[in-house]
């Protein structure tokens, strides 16, 4: 089980996880890659405790996937599951900053009220049309595709704006069947459509010149400052393993570039 993993690249497996089938494309997928482990530290490779009632009592587990490669920073997976009724799988890749690259975002997330579904390519530099114009090119057409089948996510926040691109697929699905339905018919493959393009874009893509890279570098920083204050998991993490847990593995290990 997952106690049993001694480094970052170790596959995942969580009891009913729902987001199990996501993980394996991005483990299969990225394995060509070269990968190299990513140091995370013990306490954030693997976590579980048991919460509820004595007799009413369920498993909370969370792992970190996490590697590098020549062209990737970091690449790295939180997988949660909590009970049956929680399951997360939030999946960032942070690309090297001398590539002129997007991040790759993706948030799956069941809560009692049902699932959650974020895909993106996320902007280091959203007004730079050299940063983005070559990507948006490509992704657009995928993302037609499929926001067309899925209902809205509804409204985002104004700031988080800088950070998304109009590549963000975003919807919100029910529990059961209906849902069930849609995830396999939709959501995987369009997950597969939008990874495997990132992977293309990432194997096609060149080095900059130094004082571009510098400000690909800023870019990402101000995107991962964003995303570690608004960490819209922080209310629930700090719920099953407290503050100091958690302000560490936002900082240290989920948005590590600040
Ligand atoms: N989100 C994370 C991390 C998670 C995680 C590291 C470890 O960035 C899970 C877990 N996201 C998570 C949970 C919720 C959301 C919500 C548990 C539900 C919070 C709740 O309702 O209590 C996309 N995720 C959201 C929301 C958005 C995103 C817009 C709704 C926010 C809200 O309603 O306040 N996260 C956001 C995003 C990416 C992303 C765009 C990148 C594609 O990872």
């Amino acid at each position: 089980m997952t106690n049993s993993r001694k480094t970052s690249l170790d596959q995942i497996l969580l009891p009913e996880w729902r987001w199990e089938y996501f993980f394996k494309i991005i483990y299969d997928y990225l394995l060509p890659f070269d990968l190299y482990p990513y140091p995370i530290s013990k306490e954030f490779l693997n976590r579980q405790t048991i919460l509820g009632s004595k007799t009413n009592s369920y498993e909370v587990n969370t792992a970190t996937w996490a590697c590098s490669a020549p062209k990737i920073r970091q690449a790295r997976a939180a997988c949660l599951t909590a009970g049956e009724k929680i399951s997360v799988l939030n999946f960032v890749i942070t690309p090297s900053y001398k590539l002129d690259l997007p991040f790759f975002g993706a948030d799956l997330v069941t809560l009692p009220s049902g699932h959650l579904i974020a895909l993106d390519f996320q902007p280091a530099l959203k007004n730079d049309h050299q940063h983005t114009k070559n990507v948006w090119d490509q992704l657009l057409p995928l993302h037609s595709k499929w926001q067309a089948l899925l209902p809205s996510g509804g409204p985002v926040p104004e700031e988080a704006e800088p950070f998304f691109s109009p590549g963000f697929l975003w919807t919100r699905l029910p529990l059961g069947q209906e849902g069930d339905e849609i995830i396999s018919k939709i959501i995987q493959p369009a997950f597969i459509d939008y990874f495997s393009l990132y992977l293309d874009l990432l194997s096609n893509a060149n080095e900059v010149e130094n004082q571009r890279s510098l400000n690909i570098l800023d870019g990402q920083k101000r995107y991962m400052k964003y995303r570690s204050e608004k960490d819209p998991a922080k209310a629930m993490l700090t719920r099953f393993y407290g503050e100091k847990w958690t302000k560490n593995y936002i900082n240290r290990v989920l948005f590590d570039l600040q």
